[in-house]
């Protein structure tokens, strides 16, 4: 392709993944493109601009927590295979990115490989951490890994180093804020080994910071990992209980909470009983958890329509109408002000003729009129120079009616990543060769906005045809069980029926 932009081939190579992993997606991607070119003509983006990058594509998975949790352990054993080092802080302390590549060998990238790789997310994360480490190269905080694990299909985990009390450096807990900000599901573990330490109560001051007021907190799942260790005393539901305490106690009300341990980890159990009841527990809560993590790829889906439709939408009742607003007010300051200069010099030819007595009557007799009567030449020089003067005054005007006019307007934009691209559009509409006379932005025409209606309408479908896909009696149970405890608000909804029973002591 000759010189197709950067945006066109991510656009390009998001449509051909997704045609294997979500044909109906990769409908969508066709809607995007639609819409940047829209927004291209509108001046409102530039040739390198998209609305697909607004949005992550591929879900993200983030694993947060107290350092030594067993965050890295649950990963390899929900990917079987031995990816994260377990254990060891030093050599992991930094964000990894794990994503699926069918290359049989799991690899590891620096945390650059990220700038340079066409996924969307990726390309999101390493600029949240350009922003908040800046001046600090990326590789510092952030690795990426490959992994050929079936269960990586189509997400993206983010495995975390850990909130230690020593190490909390600001831009850490700033790349957390960023990480939790993009995830679709962010599993938050903690440690029954110490269900109430430091580093839980840092674990959890930050994390109250970070989720109040969310309005997806029902993406945030609490696990309390490693309750083999209560198999001994036998006290798991004291440790529970404490774990939740302290959960409420800072106001960690939305989300559910679950109990699990690691199989491969785990302490050996000395009792047969015990040991059955903990692993039912254990696969009770496992498949709720799996659950979320299936789940978050049908909510991927759902997103990424809204998205669309809501582009869509901005572009028809927010851009279009201030590029309106913006013609309509440019045009009138323009006309005004032309009026009134127009008058004014009017007014000062009548005022000089008559005070310097060339009028006899109603005819007026300049001294050198007869100059421009006898020589026809002269005449079309002064008419050409008078032409120019007003020309080039009317240019003048409009450039300074246009900027005035976007100062005032521009102020309305909310969204401040916006700005730029209304002033771009403004830019485009009051070029010289615009005439005040057109009342409708550049490239906007009753065909763009019959697109704008129809990509609504193929929203609607698309949702259709993602609850036939999603909401069949296989689908079925998947969706439900996601939506299952967050109805209760204000409470942690918790799964009792599997708990393991103690055995009654009578
Ligand atoms: N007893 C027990 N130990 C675990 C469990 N999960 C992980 N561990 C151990 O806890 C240590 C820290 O695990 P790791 O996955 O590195 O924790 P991370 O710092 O959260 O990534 C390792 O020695 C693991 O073997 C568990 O469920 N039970
Ligand atoms: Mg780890």
């Amino acid at each position: 392709m000759f010189n197709e932009s950067k945006a066109s081939q991510q656009l390009r190579k998001l449509e051909k993944h997704l045609q294997q992993e979500n044909p109906i997606l990769s409908e969508v991607v066709q809607n995007f493109r639609e819409l940047d070119r829209i927004s291209r003509r509108l001046g409102f983006f530039e040739r390198e601009q998209s609305h697909a990058t607004a949005t992550p594509w591929w879900p993200l998975i983030s694993i947060l927590g107290i350092y030594s949790a067993g965050k890295s352990s649950f990963i390899n054993s929900l990917l079987q295979y031995d990816l994260q080092a377990v254990g060891i802080q030093a050599v992991d302390d930094k964000f990894s990115v794990i994503c699926f590549s069918r290359e049989k060998k799991p690899r590891v990238l620096p945390g650059l490989a990220l700038d340079a790789d066409p996924r969307f997310p990726l390309y999101r994360i390493s600029q949240a951490i350009d922003e908040v480490a800046e001046g600090e190269h990326i590789d510092a905080y952030l690795q990426l890994k490959t992994c050929p694990s079936e269960k990586l299909r189509g997400k993206i985990l983010i495995d975390s180093p850990g909130f230690d009390a020593d190490a909390q450096r600001t831009s850490t807990l700033r790349i957390t804020d960023h990480i939790i900000d993009l995830s679709d599901l962010v599993l938050v573990f903690f440690d029954a080994r110490h269900p109430e330490s430091g580093s839980m109560r840092d674990t959890l001051e930050h994390l109250v910071k970070a989720t109040i007021n969310r309005r997806d907190s029902n993406k945030f799942l609490y696990i309390l990992n490693q309750i083999d260790v209560t198999a001994k005393e036998d006290n798991l539901e004291e440790v529970f209980a404490a774990w939740q305490r302290a959960l409420a106690q800072y106001g960690l009300t939305a989300g559910c909470s679950y109990a699990i341990y690691n199989l491969d980890a785990a302490v050996p159990f000395e009792d047969q009983d015990v040991r059955e009841r903990f692993e039912a527990k254990r696969r009770a809560d496992m498949e709720a958890i799996n659950n979320r993590i299936e789940q978050v790829g049908v909510e991927r889906a759902y997103r990424i329509i809204g998205m669309l439709e809501q582009t869509a939408r901005m572009l028809k009742n927010e851009v279009v109408p201030l590029l309106q607003r913006f013609i309509e007010s440019w045009r009138r300051k323009v006309l005004w002000v032309e009026g009134g200069l127009l008058a004014a010099l009017v007014a000062l030819f009548f005022t000089l003729t008559i005070w310097g007595g060339y009028w006899q009557g109603l005819s007026l007799n300049l001294p050198f009129a007869q100059l421009f009567t006898h020589h026809p030449y002269l005449r079309y020089a002064l008419i050409a120079v008078l032409l120019m003067a007003a020309g080039w005054t009317h240019l003048r005007i409009r450039r300074w009616a246009a900027r005035k006019t976007t100062a005032k307007l521009i102020k309305e934009v909310r969204n401040e990543n916006h700005r730029e691209n209304y002033n771009r559009a403004f830019r485009r509409n009051s070029r010289w060769w615009r005439s005040l006379l057109f009342p409708q932005p550049a490239g906007w025409t009753g065909r763009t906005a019959a697109i704008l209606d129809r990509i609504l309408d193929d929203g609607n479908a698309y949702i259709q045809k993602l609850n036939d896909l999603y909401t069949n009696p296989s689908g079925a149970d998947a969706v439900e069980s996601s939506n299952a405890g967050h109805d209760a608000a204000g409470s942690i909804p918790v799964d009792t029926a599997n708990w393991p029973d103690k055995p009654q002591s009578t």
